[in-house]
């Protein structure tokens, strides 16, 4: 049966992409190589999901999850072996968005990666040579949509194709 690779993520701005990219030509000219993320594929997971027949389920399970505009914000590089991330400020926001989107999957039935969330946008992969001491330039931006994404491996790098958006409902007015 065919599948497909399906996860949950927030699409980036453009002014936090421009900072990330600049971080990595910082990474390039400093002399580390490896497989740098291009700019369109720059995102923050949510949750891994995987393998599945059929996205609908997934899609089912995320239009119910609500919540409000939240603003984040670039904070540090690190890695996990050769990994290396961007990563984001403590977002109690983001965590509950996290938590929501993992129990309305859990709820459905949509089995997912049930690692902790560790918020982080990868830059660069089988990176080779030491990290550089840049610094991220500061960028924040406002989440007001999640969406669920499929990865497929292309000729040129992995090539995500969004399949469902889920829009933040409006900040109320007090
Ligand atoms: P990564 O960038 O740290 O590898 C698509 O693969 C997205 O899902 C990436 O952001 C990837 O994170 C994330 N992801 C989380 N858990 C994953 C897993 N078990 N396998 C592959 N990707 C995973």
């Amino acid at each position: 049966m065919e599948t497909m690779r399906l996860f949950i993520a927030v699409d980036l701005s453009e002014s936090m992409k421009a900072a990330l990219i600049e971080a990595q030509n910082e990474m390039y000219d400093g002399g580390v190589r490896g497989s740098y993320t291009r700019e369109e594929n720059l995102h923050l997971t949510l949750a891994f999901i995987g393998e599945m027949p059929d996205a609908e389920p997934a899609l089912e399970a995320l239009s119910g999850v609500s919540f409000t505009p939240f603003e984040l914000s670039l904070e540090g590089l690190g890695c996990f072996g050769d990994l290396w991330w961007a990563g984001m400020r403590a977002s109690p926001a983001l965590e509950a968005l996290a938590r929501r989107v993992r129990r309305a999957l859990a709820d459905s039935g949509v089995p997912f990666d049930r690692k902790r969330f560790s918020p982080h946008v990868t830059l660069l992969r089988k990176a080779r040579g030491p990290m550089p001491g840049i610094r991220i330039g500061e960028a924040s931006m406002t989440v007001d949509a999640f969406s669920l994404l499929r990865s497929d491996r292309g000729k040129g790098g992995m090539i995500y194709t969004e399949l469902g958006r889920f829009p933040a409902a409006p900040a109320r007015e007090n």
